[in-house]
């Protein structure tokens, strides 16, 4: 018998990409021995991204082997950190959670956590667990300086925050983009990779593309038509469109008109928004707003879809519902390419109409500024206040996971500060930077590519219906734990439990949705029957195998049956395809009316604040600032790439010629930039791409802060435009962070 020689031949995982909403599939070449990857491609057999990938991709390569990625857990003394094991780690925190909360209640605790548990099946499936666990409703997240307006909007609507409709951007005839630019963000609330090949299908394909912003975005200079748009004017601007539709007899909404309630109520709350009476607020003329909605209503298939710019303004709510009263006006809601909603293979397999009504919105309010709760969260914004107030119920420890708020929210300056003063905080990262420098422990995961994942929160965002299983392309560092082992570890240690017994919370409590009850997916399969087919090895995958198998395409826990089990989904090494979406209404409306609810009440509220800001707006000449992505850069944290960070410095601040000449500032030169919150310095480009009177600063840089590890970045630091952003500047309904428009005086530095 002859022992297999060891392959020196480098190793192919096909998996995906899990920087961005996209999950492109890729090919990692692995060298196992030495524990490094080769190269980085992508995978050509994946029937959603059939070989596309970004830069970012290559980045995974310096991800997995950057020397300042944390391997195991460290401690601070003093100004030093120091190494120390596990046990630990997870005895201390759970130790000091547990002491501020006896001493002085769960609220006393805080936790927020960031973006790239959304990429991250066993984040997503315990980070629950741990918000349970610590039992605090201080709970925030980047959702609300990203798309919460879009959840509320979609609750108050259809009756889930998800899916959202995402516009059919493979089928469609006409769309119309507003405060997204995916060719540098591959897309968000709508995944669909290659979005460069598939607006230039759309194109060649005789549609046309319409992009509103106050940036020539990479994607406005691709489109038929730009319109630059006053920063927060999208709601105005929305707003005008149904006003031209109604008035100009070109709505038709056809068969939703059927199950869609509140249609006259927004012909009447549109009157007072014709094209002339919002232009001075939007910066766009009356005969512009009538050509789109002519084009809009003309087109046989058309859809709207808004992004982050629509999101982070102070009518970020309003707009993001605007969106789809206008897809829902033009027919397009729920229609072949206009703007569909998808069927995740984990989602539940059968539509129920109707739902309890009960908005989860408001239940609670956070203690200073007395903002309400959505989803079970509070708005960002509030966190410093939570934490630096002067009061008996003020956040004494937190949590993070997987985020970087100091970068990453409004007033950086205050937060830090706030963390700070903390008395303990412990962060589950993979870096010491500008956030988890104040923690007293920090916990790292494992490296994403030493992980199994499955994307679960963007099935219900994409534009085709597919699956893909990712599996792990090493084994994991000895005595490495998974992110799902830390989350479980600490909210089973904070009560006095095992992460044994987290784990079968998690796995039962899914259980028990997905099969036996009459109201589950599988009502004929009793729990016991699913508990033996899917084994009991703790974990996510046996979660995610039973989400799979109870789901619209599974297989019912019937191995001999067809349809989709995990097992299955791993054998299709390049993921499997479901097919283009398709009509889901009114089936799988949760509204308690079961009916699509055009003018909810939470939003028509607001309407009275738009109408009050009319006038003010009008006469509101302020320089402003937004934000903007670049395809090599990932919100704040994929800086101490190499491969990434290098070339020309991308975090300058963009500013119009007309602007420049009247601030004296020199293309090249340094500006300060000030605003109620802080001020920045910050090196000058001067281009005609910027709207004259808006000025643009990207986000996740400033990484000079001391006390980081981050060598690769601190040689790229740029600066933190997030000590601009004002934390007292929400969106009213959502609380949502506005950092779209920030008024800003620019001045030449020296
Ligand atoms: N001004 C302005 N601010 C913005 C935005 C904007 O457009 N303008 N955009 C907002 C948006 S859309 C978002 S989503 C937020 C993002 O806000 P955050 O989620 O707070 O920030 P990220 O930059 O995504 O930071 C991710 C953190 O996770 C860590 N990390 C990376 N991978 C892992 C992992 O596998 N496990 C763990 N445990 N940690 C990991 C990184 O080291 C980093 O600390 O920023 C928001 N902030
Ligand atoms: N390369 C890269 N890709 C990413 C990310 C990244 O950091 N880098 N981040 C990921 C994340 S977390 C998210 S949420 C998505 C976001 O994805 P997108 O929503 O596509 O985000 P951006 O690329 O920032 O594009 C926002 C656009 O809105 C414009 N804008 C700003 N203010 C306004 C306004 O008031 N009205 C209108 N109409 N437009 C406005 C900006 O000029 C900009 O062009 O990207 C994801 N993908
Ligand atoms: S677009 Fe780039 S970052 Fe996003 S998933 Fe694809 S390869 Fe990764
Ligand atoms: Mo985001």
């Amino acid at each position: 018998m002859a022992v297999a020689a060891p392959s020196p031949a480098p190793e192919i995982v096909h998996r995906s990409c899990p920087l961005c909403e996209a999950h492109c599939g890729i090919s990692v070449e692995v060298d196992r021995g030495a524990g490094r990857v080769v190269t980085v491609r992508g995978d050509d057999e994946d029937p959603f991204s059939a070989g596309y990938l970004c830069p970012k991709a290559y980045g995974l390569k310096g991800l997995h082997e950057d020397p300042d990625r944390l391997r195991r857990p460290i401690r601070r003394d003093g100004d030093t950190w120091r190494e120390i094991g596990w046990e630990e780690a997870f005895d201390l925190v759970a130790e000091r959670l547990r002491a501020v909360r006896d001493a002085h209640g769960p609220e006393a605790l805080g936790t927020y956590v960031g973006n790239p548990n959304a990429h991250d099946l066993g984040s997503a499936l315990y980070l629950p667990a741990l918000l349970r666990g610590l039992g605090t409703r201080k709970r925030f997240s980047a959702s609300s300086v990203d798309q919460l307006p879009k959840m509320i909007s979609a609750v108050t609507m259809f009756g889930a925050p998800f899916p959202v409709p995402v516009p059919d951007v493979d089928r469609t005839d006409f769309l119309l983009v507003l405060g997204a630019n995916p060719l540098a963000s591959n897309g968000s609330l709508l995944t669909a990779p290659d979005m460069p090949g598939r607006l230039r299908a759309l194109r060649e394909r005789g549609g046309r593309l319409v992009v509103v912003d106050p940036r020539r975005s990479e994607t406005a200079k691709i489109a038929d038509r730009h319109v630059f748009i006053r920063p927060g004017g999208d709601a105005f601007f929305l707003f005008s469109l149904v006003h031209v539709l109604f008035a100009e007899e070109l709505t038709a909404p056809g068969r939703l008109e059927a199950f869609t309630h509140g249609i006259e109520e927004v012909r009447a709350l549109a009157l007072d928004f014709a094209p002339e009476a919002t232009a001075a607020a939007t910066g766009i003329d009356p005969d512009t707003v009538r050509e789109v909605a002519r084009e809009l209503a003309a087109a046989e298939r058309a859809a709207c879809y808004g992004r982050i710019g629509t999101c982070t303004q102070e009518f970020g709510t309003l707009a993001s519902w605007l969106v789809d009263v206008v897809n829902t006006l033009t027919g397009n809601l729920d229609r072949e390419g206009g703007a569909m909603f998808a069927r995740a293979a984990t989602s539940p397999a059968r539509d129920r109409r109707g739902g309890e009504g009960r908005l989860p919105y408001g239940r609670w309010k956070s203690g200073v500024r007395g903002l309400p709760e959505a989803f079970g969260e509070l708005p960002v914004a509030a966190m410093s206040e939570e934490i630096d107030a002067a009061g008996d119920d003020r956040i004494r420890a937190m949590v993070t996971v997987a985020g970087n708020p100091v970068l990453s929210t409004p007033n950086g300056g205050r937060l830090a500060r706030a963390l700070e003063s903390l008395d303990f905080l412990v962060s589950v990262d993979i870096y010491l930077n500008e956030t988890t420098r104040f923690a007293d422990v920090i916990l790292p995961p494992i490296s994403v590519l030493e992980r199994p994942n499955y994307d679960i929160a963007f099935g219900p965002l994409s534009v085709r219906n597919v699956a893909k299983f990712s599996p792990a392309a090493f084994e994991p560092e000895p005595g490495g734990y998974d992110q799902w082992q830390i989350l479980a570890e600490i909210a089973g240690r904070v009560n006095g439990a095992s992460a044994a017994t987290v784990d079968e919370l998690v796995f039962s409590t899914v259980l028990s949705r997905c099969v036996g009850g009459p109201e589950t997916s599988r009502p004929e399969v009793s729990q016991e029957q699913a508990r033996k087919v899917l084994g009991d090895e703790p974990g996510p995958l046996r979660v995610l195998d039973c989400m799979l198998r109870a789901g619209p395409y599974g297989d019912g826990f019937d191995d001999g049956a067809p349809g989709l089990s995990l097992a299955k989904l791993r054998a299709a090494e390049h993921g499997l395809d479901f097919g283009a979406l398709e009509p889901r209404l009114p089936d799988m409306l949760g509204t308690k009316s079961g009916m699509v609810e055009l003018a909810p009440e939470l939003i028509v509220a607001d309407v009275p604040r738009l109408r009050g800001a009319l006038a003010e707006r009008a006469g509101d000449d302020r320089l402003v600032l937004i934000g903007r992505r670049h395809l090599r850069s990932n919100n704040s944290w994929m800086h101490n790439v190499h491969a990434l960070a290098k070339g020309r410095d991308r975090c300058t601040l963009l500013v119009h010629p007309g602007d420049a000449e009247r601030l004296g500032l020199a293309d090249g030169a340094p500006a300060r930039v000030r605003s109620r919150a802080g001020e920045v310095t910050v090196k000058v480009e001067v281009t005609p791409d910027m709207m004259e009177g808006v000025v643009s600063l990207p986000h996740g840089f400033g990484h000079d802060a001391p006390g980081t590890r981050l060598r690769t970045a601190s040689a790229h630091a740029g600066v933190n435009s997030n000590l601009l952003a004002d934390e007292a500047s929400i969106d009213a309904v959502s609380g949502n962070a506005v950092l779209s428009g920030i008024p800003v005086e620019v001045s030449r530095a020296r």
